[in-house]
């Protein structure tokens, strides 16, 4: 976001209709004409004298001064017809965008004068429509008309002006009630307060302090006190790229909102050609109801070509798949939404699905990307295991959609020791989580006598093998072979995870350290240190002799390895000695 500068900033103010230019008619409103020649008898939107002195055409207003070199001159292009913002469509909304298409040139920034109701699906559907936008689009409205008495019109149409004239902003914005909000970001709240709208997964990209109208200060510029702008929140812009506007936009996308007890057969009517796209409101987090015959109507229509995306129906917040009922969802082929709002995941569904000559996958793809600073998707860092995209989650996803049949239960029984091993030894904390939603005991042993835990020991994971202790898995099983998921972690050398294993009161058994002082050896002769210190933060005594009765001490010192020979000298008594238990 850059300050404008410039002695004239010109404006497009687009005026579709709405309240701010309603009119009473039998007791109801409805959309007024002449929106210019009221905001024409109205001081703080044309300062008459300046027009006149400028020779300033008719159809030019011209705000009071912003600063004192810089003025910001407007125009209202009122459409026709005018909306109740309830009746406008996508077709409409596409004429919006190419008549800023068409007077892009002649003007630095646009405001778009709007009705309320479905001002969060315009901005949203203007903002994957125009694409490179280098110059600021504010879409602004109001909840009572601007020639009433006591209106937030007024306010919110001058806040909308002064913004597009005095800063440079590359993005479809909405300003309502002293708050710049990304377009796409912002959702209608309350159809009766001023504060009618609120960004609730992004801060404002500017808040600006009520007295932005209060006179110039000595230095001639209007300072906007209490206000805050977010500068590092505007999206940065390509400076060569040129406008495109996007019109082919797919219309055949709906939202479906999800409630407690929704009938399979409601849905499946519901997502029946020519439909291609659906928003799916849903519980919380992402979770749905779990009822095979949902899943599997839903699973039919995504297999079918149907394109489904996850979003919460709350106002704040993210989809997971931290609950089976989300990963539910997952598993049926819904694409998650992550914290997008509903009024723009319609639109990115529509820009998306209306792209020509892409393949699904691609669109999948895309709608999974952030293409206009619509979502934030998950950092690399936080991003889980997909379980879409491996065997392993694929199986447990399909696991999630079994029950109902005593053979299914009997396979999924069968099957989820293996998967929870397999999960463990993955370090796939996800999948294993989802086992335990299913209700699968993560104690139960696998052919080889092991628990998750010995494989989460062995491959290293302290991620997997906290959950595990943390859900009571028993720290001290032996496997077919007689081996603890301690002695595990030891010959794969994790230092953390003997640490936590230990912490458990895990303990190497008798038959474990007896058999140690061979292995001991051979680490002392091979002067590997690493390896000895594993054996001794696991409890060993490094003491131990070896099959023909010699200690590691021996061992080394007869090689000569000197640093073997002090680490063992150093612990406290020399040979003999163990590693303290920790607390
Ligand atoms: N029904 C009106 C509209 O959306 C509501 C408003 O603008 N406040 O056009």
């Amino acid at each position: 976001m850059a300050r404008a500068v410039g002695p004239e900033r010109r404006l497009l103010a687009v005026y579709t209709g709405g309240t701010i230019g309603m009119r009473s008619e039998l007791g109801v409103l409805v959309p007024g004409t002449g929106l210019a020649a009221i905001l024409r008898t109205l001081p703080m939107f044309h300062d008459e004298e300046h027009a006149r002195a400028r020779g300033l055409s008719e159809d030019t207003l011209v705000l009071p001064p912003a600063s004192r070199n810089q003025r910001i001159l407007y125009t209202v292009l009122e459409c026709q017809p005018l909306f109740d913002s309830s009746d406008m469509t996508i077709a409409e909304w596409v004429c919006l965008a190419q008549t800023i298409k068409r007077h892009y040139e002649q003007y630095h920034g646009f405001v778009v004068i709007h009705g309320t109701d479905t001002m969060a699906f315009a901005a949203s559907m203007l903002s994957f429509m125009l694409e490179n936008l280098q110059k600021t689009v504010i879409l602004t409205g109001a909840q009572v008309p601007i020639h009433a008495l006591w209106s937030d019109g007024r306010e919110n149409l001058l806040g909308a002006l002064l913004m597009a004239g005095q800063y440079v902003i590359p993005e479809v914005c909405l300003f309502f009630q002293n708050q710049l909000f990304r377009g796409n970001r912002a959702t209608k709240v309350d159809a009766r307060r001023f504060a009618a709208f609120c960004s609730p997964n992004l801060l404002p990209l500017a808040t600006v302090g009520a007295d932005i109208t209060r006179p110039l200060s000595r230095t001639g510029q209007r300072k906007l006190p209490g206000s805050t702008v977010n500068r590092e929140l505007v999206r940065k812009v390509d400076g060569k790229a040129g406008l495109v506007v996007h019109s082919s936009m797919e219309q055949d996308v709906g939202l479906l909102r999800l409630y407690p007890g929704i009938p399979a057969a409601l849905v499946r009517a519901f997502l029946q050609p020519p439909l291609k796209g659906v928003v799916m409101e849903t519980f919380g987090s992402g979770n749905g109801p779990t009822k095979p015959d949902l899943l599997q109507e839903l699973r039919v229509a995504t297999e079918r070509g149907l394109v489904i995306v996850n979003c919460t129906h709350c106002l704040q917040g993210a989809v997971t798949t931290d609950y089976a009922a989300g990963m539910a969802m997952a598993g049926a082929g819904v694409i998650s939404g992550f914290d997008m709002t509903s009024e723009a995941a319609l639109a990115k569904l529509s820009y998306v699905l209306g792209q020509p000559g892409l393949s699904l996958d691609v669109r999948k793809e895309l709608l999974t990307k952030d293409l206009r600073g619509e979502m934030t998707p998950p950092s690399v860092e936080e991003r889980r295991p997909s379980l879409q995209g491996n065997t392993l989650g694929g199986g447990v996803s399909w696991l999630l959609s079994l029950s109902g049949s005593q053979e299914a239960d009997a396979l999924r029984n069968a099957l989820v020791p293996s998967l929870a091993c397999a999960a463990a030894h993955a370090g796939d904390v996800e999948a294993l989580q989802a086992l335990v939603e299913l209700g699968s005991d993560l104690g139960l042993v696998d052919f080889n006598g092991q628990t998750p835990l010995h494989a989460a020991a062995r491959g290293g994971h302290t991620e997997a093998v906290t959950m595990l202790l943390q859900r009571g898995v028993d720290v001290n099983t032996r496997d077919t072979d007689g081996f603890s998921p301690l002695l595990l972690a030891v010959r794969g050398r994790h230092p953390g995870v003997i640490g936590l294993l230990r912490e458990a009161g895990a303990s190497l058994s008798t038959q474990e350290l007896e058999e140690a002082g061979t292995e001991l050896c051979r680490l002392a002769y091979r002067a590997d240190l690493e390896g000895l210190q594993v054996w001794w933060q696991a409890g060993a005594d490094l003491g131990q002799p070896g099959y023909d009765g010699h200690s590691a001490l021996h061992v080394a010192e007869a090689a000569g390895n000197l640093a073997v020979v002090a680490f063992l000298q150093s612990l406290e008594g020399a040979v003999g000695a163990q590693a303290p238990c920790p607390e």
